[in-house]
């Protein structure tokens, strides 16, 4: 298939001015009359409209109308006989689709006898021809019409300006959009649903309409929804001074939906998963990512609906900036700071379990891509995560007030156009003409071209003579062979210095001109490829804490021996570097390990350090540390984290090391887990606040270290404990925390307890999901979970057709799992192979999904590298593979 180039863009020969779109809805056969008024771009030579189509039956095409004559070239409609004047034409387009056979979720498809529409990327043109672009901006007036028994609500982007009865019990909406917007943000719903509704008034007095709309019998779900669609707004108003600019805000929830949420003008589109939430079916985490992804999508309405992207290479303009947004928006709802590095801990495990992974592999890009071949395949973490990473680096040099004022500037400058990311870093830069970042601006926005995770080297001397400390820092970036040379970035790091007893020393930084105050802590900008620092009046040789709250996207080296390890986890006042010198010491261990001499994979592996176990009981026993740092300093870095660390990757290795450990962290801790759980068990009246969720997942956890320890001594009476409350819990997250640790320690009493969980939620599909979800995630024990998934796959409640289901069971194994899907026989492989093909044929998205969890095929050691390969050439060999997968599989093997 063609590469699309960023270098090829050009601008559109054609404006859409308007567009009036009439919609008979039938699942069968939907008719489309797509009238436009077009100009010719009179900054583009005179050529044909070539308008995008993608699986439509074209019936008429009407110019100023008149019949015209018009060519079919693959998929799009030329138009060549068309006025050559700056006069406007008047173009209607008459076309049918089949929504109820749009089983890949883009364009208009039906879920569950409701239609819905999906249009980001380039589903538009499913839907009809159109320059589909991002670039062409319309103003959209749209008419459904439908059987008022089966589709009793209508609805499509802005304002509903009319609606009556037709002949044959159909009836009739008509909304109209006053704002212009790209074709990716069109949207309409036609069905049976039901809506949670809420006035609100804005800071400057104006009156909005909110409305969660679900199916009949969901309503009591949506409560949490509304209330983080209002924190969202208030807070946008807030932080940012952007205000709701629309009279009518609608979220709709969908069960089949290829990914979290859309954030069409006004209608914003969410799977399920992100919109309902009752303390009955949804856990802590749930309750969390609806918040997260309610204000992601509507943080979206001014940084990608306002301002949208000039064409797709530019996704991140909008990604990266939301993205950025929604993480800061949670941060401010988490309210302490504790709270607030939890979430940035998190933030920055995803980064770098998934991120780093995808920057070091196949399928490895910039933010600001240069080329592909399927657009879809290119909503990534790096676009995403890393994105927002750029931008928080960008705030981290202008400062809060000074990234205030870059915005600002960013919307006087573009609001209503698509621009390219260059244009927001040039705004935020421009408001900021003294800062690190406009004096290095274009070695910055190495980060949008730049593919690849930087590596920094640090190490410090201590001159005990000068009392001076001198750090000494290095930059290095790797590009694939046969790629140019990757140039030094500009690279925020955060740092601070500490007494060997913890105190915090004062900074004062060594400079040309004398001495400089900076208090306790320092951003040095790191643009060279080498660079160092000095600090003066250090009395005694300091412990370095670099990268506070993971300033930039980087790995970091140094070497810090147990001492230092110590001291930053008990002492620094950075939370964020007290979890990491945890984790560093983890992984070393942990490393060491695995790289070991041993003959079997299994062979009994690590030891945990005395030393370490005790610095964490200090933790766990200290009583101003919130509940989830606790917690999250207390997991040991994930099986997927470690592979990421290693030249070769032997999954069953890895998985021996880190069970064994935390067999080891279930003992030497026994005591300390009990009190625990009896602390926090009990969080009173439910509530889903950082703090109350804190304390659950810091129960859950001990009473998982409780059940894991009691699995090796045949001791019942925590299983015992564990069962009654997956029984008895009053909230989900109980409930789920208990089944986890019965199922996931392998107790006798684990299969009552799935077939009761079953019993009593079968009638909830995201609590379903769970089940299927927690069950492909058990720790494999000698092959057992590849063929539980199997006879899984087999049950009643099993579909391939909703992605939901299928990702709670395929991708989990084959994501989140590792030890039961890299098989010495290779079974999982071939598992994998199969699910992709069944998937290409059903939605092409989510096949081109799971075709990425080979990624990392070529760091396996034998026997599964050999059959990996395989694997993935069977894939290749399939005739009909969709352009998605291939490019994802093509990449994976060269
Ligand atoms: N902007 C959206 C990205 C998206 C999408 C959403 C649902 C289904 C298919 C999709 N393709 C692209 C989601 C977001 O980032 O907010
Ligand atoms: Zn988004």
């Amino acid at each position: 298939p063609p590469e699309v180039r960023r270098q090829d863009y050009a601008p559109p020969a054609w404006w859409i001015d308007t567009v009036d779109l009439t919609f008979d809805l039938d699942p069968a056969k939907t008719r489309v009359l797509n009238k436009m008024r077009l100009r010719r771009n009179p900054d583009v030579p005179v050529q044909p409209l070539r308008l995008d189509g993608d699986s439509l039956n074209l019936a008429r095409v009407l110019v100023n109308g008149q019949g015209a004559s018009f060519k079919l070239e693959g998929q799009q409609l030329v138009l060549s006989q068309l006025p050559e004047g700056d006069e406007a034409v008047e173009l209607e387009i008459f076309t049918t689709c089949q929504p109820e056979k749009n089983t890949l979720l883009s364009g208009l498809f039906v879920s569950q006898g409701t239609f819905f529409t999906q249009c980001e990327a380039e589903g538009f043109r499913r839907i009809t021809y159109f320059l589909d672009r991002p670039d062409v901006m319309s103003i959209y007036s749209v008419t459904l019409r439908a059987s008022k028994a089966a589709y009793p609500v209508l609805l499509s982007n802005g304002n509903l300006v009319e609606q009556g009865d037709l002949d044959d019990g159909r009836h009739f909406a008509r909304w109209h959009d006053p704002f212009r917007k790209p074709s990716y943000l069109f949207a309409l719903v036609a069905g049976t649903l039901v809506a949670r509704e809420q006035a609100i008034r804005a800071r400057n007095g104006k009156e909005h309409l909110l409305q969660v709309y679900v199916r009949p019998g969901d309503l009591e779900k949506t409560e949490h929804a509304m209330q983080s669609l209002i924190a969202s707004i208030v807070w946008d108003e807030t932080r940012f001074g952007l205000p709701l600019d629309l009279d009518r805000f609608m979220i709709v929830a969908t069960s089949d939906f290829n990914m979290g949420a859309m954030e069409n003008k006004g209608l914003n589109i969410f799977n399920t998963k992100f919109v309902l939430a009752s303390q009955a079916t949804a856990t802590d985490v749930d309750f969390a990512n609806v918040e997260s992804v309610v204000g992601h999508e509507y943080f979206h309405n001014w940084t990608g609906n306002r301002i949208t992207c000039r064409d797709w290479f530019q996704l991140s303009l909008k990604e990266g900036l939301t993205v950025f947004r929604d993480q800061e928006f949670s941060m401010d709802m988490a309210g302490s700071a504790s709270a607030r590095a939890v979430k940035r801990i998190e933030d920055v495990r995803l980064l770098r379990t998934v991120q780093f992974a995808e920057d070091a592999g196949p399928q490895a890009h910039p933010v600001r891509p240069d080329a592909y071949q399927e657009i879809n395949n290119f909503y990534t973490v790096t676009i995403y995560e890393k994105g927002a990473e750029v931008v928080r680096m960008m705030h981290t040099l202008v400062g809060e007030a000074g990234f205030q004022r870059g915005m600002k500037l960013y919307f006087e400058r573009h609001d209503g156009q698509a621009v390219t990311c260059d244009d927001f870093a040039q705004a935020i830069a421009d408001a900021n003409p003294d800062s690190p970042l406009a004096q290095h601006l274009e070695p910055f926005k190495r980060w949008y071209s730049q593919a690849g995770t930087p590596h920094v080297h640090a190490s410090g001397h201590y001159d005990s003579e000068q009392q001076t400390y001198t750090l000494h820092l290095t930059q290095s970036l790797t590009a694939p062979p046969g790629q140019p040379d990757r140039q030094a970035a500009v690279i925020p790091v955060k740092l601070g210095l500490l007494q060997a007893d913890g105190q915090p020393v004062p900074l004062w930084l060594q400079t040309d001109d004398g001495e400089q105050d900076c208090g306790h802590e320092h951003t040095l900008v790191l643009h060279q490829s080498e660079q160092r620092i000095t600090f003066g009046r250090i009395p005694q040789p300091p412990v370095p804490s670099l990268l506070r709250s993971f300033s930039a996207p980087v790995v970091l080296h140094q070497s810090l021996d147990d001492d230092a390890l110590e001291t930053l986890l008990q002492h620094d006042s950075d939370p964020f570097n007290r979890w990491e010198a945890g984790q560093q010491w983890a992984q070393r261990v942990m490393l060491e390990a695995i790289r070991q001499p041993h003959t079997e994979a299994t062979d009994a592996p690590a030891r945990l350090p005395e030393r370490l176990v005790a610095a964490l009981r200090q933790i766990l026993r200290e009583p101003q540390l919130d509940a989830a740092f606790k917690d999250l300093v207390l997991t040991l870095p994930s099986e997927n984290y470690l592979a990421e660390q290693l030249d070769t990757v032997d999954p069953q290795r890895i998985h021996a090391v880190r069970q064994s450990l935390q067999q080891q962290l279930a003992q030497a801790l026994h005591d300390d887990w009990r009190t625990l759980w009896e602390q926090h068990h009990d969080t009173g009246a439910y509530r889903p606040d950082a703090h109350s969720s804190g304390r659950r997942a810091l129960a859950g956890k001990a009473l998982f270290m409780l059940c894991l320890h009691a699995s090796h001594t045949g001791e019942g009476i925590w299983p015992g404990k564990a069962y009654q409350q997956s029984k008895d819990a009053n909230n989900m997250t109980d409930r789920f925390n208990a089944l986890l640790a019965l199922v996931h320690t392998h107790q006798p009493l684990a299969e009552a307890a799935l077939a009761r969980f079953h019993q009593q939620f079968h009638n909830e599909a995201l609590v379903l999901d769970k089940w299927f979800s927690l069950q492909a995630s058990v720790p494999d024990r000698q092959g057992d979970i590849l063929p539980a998934v199997q006879q899984l796959m087999q049950h009643p409640d099993f579909t391939l057709k909703n992605p939901n289901r299928a990702r709670s069971l395929i991708f989990t194994l084959c994501n989140a799992n590792p030890a039961a899907f890299h098989r010495a026989d290779g079974a999982g492989y071939q598992f994998w192979a199969d699910q992709v093909i069944a998937l290409n044929g059903l939605n092409a998205q989510v096949a081109a999904r799971l075709a990425r969890s080979l990624d990392a095929w070529r760091k396996l050691a034998e026997p599964y590298r050999s059959h990996a390969n395989a694997a993935l050439q069977r894939v290749a060999s399939q005739k009909n593979l969709s352009k998605d997968v291939r490019e994802i599989i093509e990449k994976s093997r060269t």
